[in-house]
């Protein structure tokens, strides 16, 4: 049963900044769910994505993983043979977790869950990298470095998949659509207060880029063919192909 997510319900002294541990761990599912709009239709688009793209005797990367729900969405789909899953997090209880809940299942895809740190993974010989929300946690200015690891371990034709919450140069574009967001929250049960104690724990952690500075990001490590496949208000997935 997914544990309903009340972290910030109560009025916090002083709000601390948004570490994954224990006590998100424990709510993640129900927390994503109530706080991404498409979430599941971008994690079950994946899968679809695996179905078409992950070629026989190659790795896949799914950076971030959480509790794996793309690991889990890919392997249910995968039709090629002789792969290897690596699901990456590196907050050590959400790797944990992740690892239970995926060997759980059964799978015909090898599957390897590690508590690492995504800058410092090997990526080589992968037709599938996913980046679901994820690179809006890690520096800016670690981020190019990220995009040009992936993009040198793809292998020709190989994908990448990259999904964030966006800023947008136009104010009232940025604001509505961060309206819509929050009203999205609000729909699915969360209280103001539990939205305004989020947005401050979650400020200094997590810093979304515009669609331009991702765009721009990965043209420069090599990537010739990307767009965005999927908008939802302020939250956006894009997929990016190496010739
Ligand atoms: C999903 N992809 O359900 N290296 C590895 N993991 C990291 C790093 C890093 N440098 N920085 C952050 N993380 C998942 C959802 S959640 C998005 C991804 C969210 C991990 C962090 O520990 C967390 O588990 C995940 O990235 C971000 O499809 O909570 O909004």
């Amino acid at each position: 049963m997914t544990k309903k997510d009340n972290i910030y319900a109560n009025p916090q002294q002083q709000v601390k900044d948004f570490v994954f541990d224990d006590s998100v761990v424990d709510v993640f599912s129900d927390m994503i769910e109530r706080s991404v709009p498409g979430y599941q239709t971008i994690i079950s688009t994946i899968g679809h994505l695996a179905q078409s793209y992950v070629t026989d005797n190659s790795n896949i990367y799914d950076l971030g993983a959480s509790l794996g729900a793309a690991s889990l969405s890919i392997r249910r789909n995968v039709k090629s043979s002789n792969n290897t899953l690596y699901a990456i997090d590196y907050s050590q209880p959400m790797a944990e977790k992740c690892k239970k809940h995926l060997l759980s299942y059964k799978s015909s895809v090898a599957t390897e869950v590690q508590c690492a740190d995504a800058l410092k993974v090997d990526i080589t010989n992968a037709s599938m990298v996913v980046l679901n929300f994820t690179l809006q946690f890690i520096a800016a200015e670690l981020r190019s470095q990220l995009i040009e690891n992936i993009y040198q371990g793809l292998k020709p034709g190989g994908i990448l998949v990259l999904s964030e919450k966006l800023t947008f140069p136009d104010d009232k574009i940025h604001q509505t659509l961060n309206e819509l967001h929050l009203d999205f929250k609000r729909a699915h049960g969360y209280s103001e207060l539990e939205i305004s104690q989020k947005r401050t724990a979650i400020e200094n952690v997590m810093k979304p880029d515009s669609l331009k500075t991702h765009y721009n990001r990965l043209k420069q490590a090599g990537f010739k063919q990307y767009n965005q496949w999927y908008q939802c208000f302020n939250f956006c997935s894009i997929i990016a192909i190496k010739d």
